[in-house]
């Protein structure tokens, strides 16, 4: 079936290996649906239409292959990308499954395995360049704490710090075209996760020697899990120049990381995420983080992973409805309106300005007394998401 809310490469609609390859492990039960090869992976993204694959090292090549084994791997996932037009413009690092990283990789209090995560990500950034990733990843699954006895947070800070300054000259080094993306997430697999939202990713971006080079993937469940409005996260991340890719999902509040199909809980929290990105014009990768029920085989599987790019393609057509719709946009000019009866003390400070408005009279009483018809808004924009506007 094909309509307008068929996907196109426009789109920019990004899946992992390890999202729609997910086997329905978890902790309580065995795998539910049989491993896919990288490249089959990549034929069934390009049969539900997806744009883009990424990757973390070892999902396209196992940890402990050898050369020979590698090399008939990255043929087969090259074919099948040629096969599809799919390309990859992500790539990442697995520096949590292990278990040399239990501790953490570039937090870990072992120098040894700092240095091998250093060593690991090397490869894994040539790895990903060679296959055309412009943006690299950064996921600290492991670094973290379940006891703060053993590691000290200003230690871990400056290691991670260190790590990724010896990173980003590598990048520079190799003259590689390629952008670093810092995604928090506040616990799971650790007890804590350094650096567990957006906003402290943010503010530690500033403190590295080439902070012009890194910015942030922000996932939706992972300011979910921290109880936080993603959307806030993501708008303070566009406003300064740092929103470099996404991860979208779903997920109930207060839960364990659910990675549900984009849209499948919060439909309103989904609404304005996809009108803010539509609307500032975001131009990078909407990169599905998540993956299909336990309960499902492979149709399953593409069910999950087209829902997921139909609910971003209705919900966009729903925003570009929203911003033409004249009840909403009447009630949204009532609410901004200006008299234009504080313009003397707009804008950049000057002494005046401010003896000027130290001395102006409000009628705060009138200003508390008037009513914002939010609830009217907000209904008018749930009657539009229920489709009878
Ligand atoms: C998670 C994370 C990961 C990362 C991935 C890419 O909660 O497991 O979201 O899926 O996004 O490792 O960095
Ligand atoms: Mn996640
Ligand atoms: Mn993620």
């Amino acid at each position: 079936m094909s309509d307008k809310y068929t996907p196109k490469p426009e789109d920019k609609f990004t899946f992992g290996l390890w999202t729609v390859g997910n086997v329905g492990r978890d902790p309580f039960g065995e795998p539910v649906r049989k491993v896919l090869t990288p490249a089959e992976i990549v034929y069934l993204l390009g049969d539900v239409g997806a744009y883009g694959v990424n990757f973390h090292d070892n999902d396209l090549i196992p940890i402990d292959a050898t050369a020979a084994e590698a090399a008939a791997i990255k043929k087969a996932f090259r074919q099948a990308l040629d096969d599809t037009g799919l390309v990859v413009p992500m790539a990442t690092t697995n520096l949590f499954s292990d278990p040399a990283f239990k501790d953490g990789a570039f937090t870990a209090n072992d120098p040894k395995v700092r240095a091998y995560a250093l060593q690991k990500t090397m490869h894994a950034i040539d790895l990903g360049v060679e296959f055309g990733a412009k943006i690299y990843v950064f996921w600290g699954g492991r670094e973290g704490t379940e006891t703060d006895a053993g590691k000290n947070p200003l230690d871990a800070g400056k290691r991670f710090q260190d790590a990724l300054n010896f990173l980003c000259e590598y990048v520079l080094d190799q003259g590689y075209d390629l952008k670093l993306a810092l995604e928090a997430k506040p616990n799971e697999p650790r007890g804590d996760i350094y650096l567990a939202t957006t906003g402290a990713m943010l503010g530690f971006i500033e403190t590295l020697a080439h902070s012009e080079m890194v910015g942030v993937n922000p996932e939706v469940a992972h300011e979910q899990m921290a109880g936080l409005n993603f959307l806030h996260h993501v708008a303070q991340a566009w406003d300064m120049g740092k929103l470099f890719h996404i991860d979208l999902n779903d997920q109930a509040f207060g839960r364990y990381d659910q990675d549900f199909r984009f849209g499948a809980v919060n439909l309103k929290s989904a609404f304005f995420l996809v009108k803010f990105l539509e609307d500032v014009g975001y131009a990078g990768s909407r990169h599905f983080d998540a993956h299909a029920y336990r309960t499902e085989d492979y149709e399953g599987v593409k069910d999950f992973a087209r829902g997921c790019m139909r609910n971003y393609l209705i919900l966009k057509e729903k925003a570009a409805r929203w911003n033409q719709d004249a009840e909403i946009q009447a009630l949204l000019q009532d609410i901004l309106a200006d008299d234009g009866s504080t313009d003397a003390f707009k804008g950049k400070y000057t002494p005046a300005k401010a003896a000027a408005l130290k001395a102006a009279s409000f009628d705060r009483i009138a200003l508390g007394k008037r009513g914002l018809s939010y609830e009217k808004l907000d209904q008018l924009t749930l009657e539009l998401l229920m489709g009878i506007r």
